[in-house]
């Protein structure tokens, strides 16, 4: 996959890629506002120890139909994809040459809202997946540490900037927005993913 997205940022066990602006300012700022006034924004709960918890930001799930997937302990039945959603997942493809049936739409209200340390390795997602990550509004730090090693990394993810994560990542690295006072305006992240079926 390097040849097309550039060179590896993580020093092993995996692959991560930047594309900076893969989306211009302009069309970056429209996608933004039709995004976040069309798209079905909820606010979702996770229960631990039986305590209902709300998710620190709003989320929501598109896809193709047979794509349902699990995610913070929750089943989502994806909504069908939106022309502006399957726009972006076209463009994306045809970049990463890979192809994606579904999309977590995070949106991250203010620098109170973030996501924890996690990695995407439901077993739903196959054992090395790729998924391609696009951000739009205001700049996020992305963090990232090994499992077991102490390896870091920090990337400033900013608007219409496409990160790519392949290889065997998702097993031995960890990642998480975390919360900044620093920041003040909304983004929102599209997580493309492919959910093996059957
Ligand atoms: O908002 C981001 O950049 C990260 C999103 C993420 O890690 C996820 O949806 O699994
Ligand atoms: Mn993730």
């Amino acid at each position: 996959m390097s040849q097309l997205v550039g060179i590896n940022l993580i020093p092993c066990n995996g692959e991560l890629y930047l594309i900076k602006d893969f989306y211009g300012f302009h069309e970056c700022d429209l996608l933004f506002k039709q995004l976040q006034s069309e798209l079905g924004w909820q606010e979702e709960a996770i229960f631990i120890y039986g305590k209902r918890l709300k998710v620190p930001r709003l989320m929501c799930w598109y896809g193709d139909a047979e794509a349902a997937y699990r995610y913070s302990g929750v089943n989502h039945q994806p909504l069908p994809w939106t022309l502006a959603l399957q726009a972006v997942r076209e463009k994306i493809e045809q970049r990463c040459e890979c192809a994606f049936n579904s999309v977590l739409a995070n949106l991250y209200r203010d620098g109170q809202d973030s996501m924890g340390c996690h990695a995407d390795d439901e077993k739903e997602l196959g054992q090395n997946p790729v998924i391609a990550s696009l951000s739009l509004g205001d700049e996020r730090l992305f963090k990232l540490h090994h499992k077991s090693g102490k390896e870091k990394l920090d990337i400033v993810l900013g608007h219409g900037d496409l990160l790519v994560m392949a290889g065997e990542m998702q097993h031995h690295w960890v990642h998480s927005v975390p919360k900044t006072k620093k920041v003040k305006s909304p983004r929102i992240n599209l997580t493309f993913r492919k959910i093996m079926l059957g």
